[in-house]
């Protein structure tokens, strides 16, 4: 087999990235038969909580009056103030952009509605395959709440999730706000009290193996707080240790925790409110040393827990670092974490999702995640190779297909 001589790496790199399929292992999409709750087109792109919190920034709207508006216009002013009136330069504005440009629309306009009019004349079933195309990726797993009334009773009435879409059992109202939440399930006839006396915890075990049923999910998952500590006496504590984790043990799944979010620091800006923390990493390492036979997949959201997480996953081999986590999902980040892991741990790691809470942006994120990650891993077989060991496209395709594909499927089988 043909070693590769370095000049070329970055473009084999970037050519086998490029021809491989990748499994988008957390978005917020869903299926078609989910219906309205599934995202698409250019208003809901336009509409995105990454959008909506640099319109503030560069528009005198006050985010009050902005909720007040429809959401065509909501999307307009978006439009005119971040992509007619500014050069749409950061991430999330340069994506909208890109999508344009790969669906073949003019991104120059100053009137949306021939995009509109674009968007109006899909039809669902063959519009998906085709985003997944531009996209390359072969599936996305979605994010699935069984407390969200709406999605449950999609659920309840026997959906089909068809092949472009694995589900994800989300539980962060029930970990994170049980006050708020451990009525609904009494009062879909589970025995459970608020202090998780009694019969809650083995209560809370049916109600997520009925859960764990209907949605054959690939996973478990959690968003945590900065403040999230394990273990604490608090009701988290109870309900992690004691039924979801026992859980997951009972159906092979992982479980993934999602670490460092601050909701709503400023609620007057809705989803786009939500800020970031260093996170105490000792709760990981608690988790990951007492239950061996757990595993966990763990995308932390402050960059300064990065290196952290690199070395825990040295010691924890039922640990899986994935993704670059939301407003870590920009070029320059993306190649510094993704840098370090291939030097800490190898392969061995998932570096990105995608979070796409909108059809389409799977093709702007995984575009430039690719463009992010290429000259990473060419610059990790330029040192190989000059330090002696020559590299092949087989080589890189095992590599890519193993970061991509297989780390993930060999996690979820536990193989
Ligand atoms: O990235 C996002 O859109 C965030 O709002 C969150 O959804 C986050 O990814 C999460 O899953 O909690
Ligand atoms: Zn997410």
């Amino acid at each position: 087999m043909n070693s590769i001589a370095v000049q070329s790496l970055e473009t084999t790199v970037s050519e086998v990235l490029d021809g491989t399929p990748f499994i988008d292992i957390h978005t917020h999409l869903f299926a078609p038969g989910f219906g309205k709750i599934g995202l698409w087109g250019i208003d809901e792109l336009l509409t995105y909580h990454y959008l909506e919190a640099e319109l503030f920034r560069s528009s005198s709207i006050h985010p009050s009056k902005y909720w007040l508006l429809s959401q065509t216009q909501r999307a307009d002013l978006v439009w005119k103030t971040l992509f007619v009136e500014n050069p749409p330069v950061s991430e999330a504005t340069r994506g909208v952009v890109a999508i344009l440009q790969a669906l073949g629309l003019d991104s120059n306009a100053r009137s949306l509605a021939p995009v509109r009019e674009y968007f109006q004349n899909q039809k669902l079933a063959d519009h998906i395959p085709r985003v997944f195309k531009l996209a390359g990726i072969s599936e996305a797993v979605m994010t699935n709440d069984p407390l969200d009334p709406e999605e449950a009773a999609i659920w309840s009435a026997g959906v089909d999730t068809g092949p472009f879409f694995r589900a994800a059992l989300r539980l962060d109202r029930i970990i994170n706000e049980w006050d708020a939440h451990w009525s609904v399930i009494a009062a879909q006839g589970y025995t459970v009290q608020q202090d998780c006396g009694g019969q809650t915890l083995s209560e809370i075990r049916r109600f997520l193996a009925a859960w764990v049923t209907r949605m054959q999910p690939v996973y478990m998952a959690v968003s945590l707080p900065d403040s999230f500590l394990f273990p604490v006496e608090d009701a988290r504590t109870h309900l992690i240790r004691d039924a979801v984790l026992p859980t997951c043990r009972e159906f092979n799944m992982p479980m993934a925790l999602m670490i460092g979010v601050r909701r709503q620091v400023n609620p007057l800006l809705k989803n786009a409110g939500d800020a970031v923390g260093i996170a105490d990493l000792r709760s990981l390492e608690n988790l990951s040393r007492e239950f061996p036979d757990n595993r966990f997949l763990v995308s932390v959201l402050s960059r300064e827990n990065q290196h952290e997480l690199c070395v825990y996953a040295r010691k924890f081999f039922n640990l899986l670092p994935f993704g670059c986590w939301w407003f870590l999902n920009n070029p320059s980040l993306v190649a510094e974490i993704t840098r370090m892991r291939v030097e800490m741990l190898g392969m061995s790691f998932i570096p990105q999702h995608s979070d796409a809470r909108v059809l389409e942006q799977v093709i702007y994120k995984w575009r430039s995640s690719r463009r992010s990650i290429a000259p990473v891993l060419a610059k990790a077989y330029e040192l190989l190779t000059v330090d002696g060991r020559a590299v092949t496209r087989e080589d890189i395709q095992g590599d890519v297909s193993r970061l991509f594909r297989t780390n993930f499927q060999r996690f979820l089988e536990n193989s």
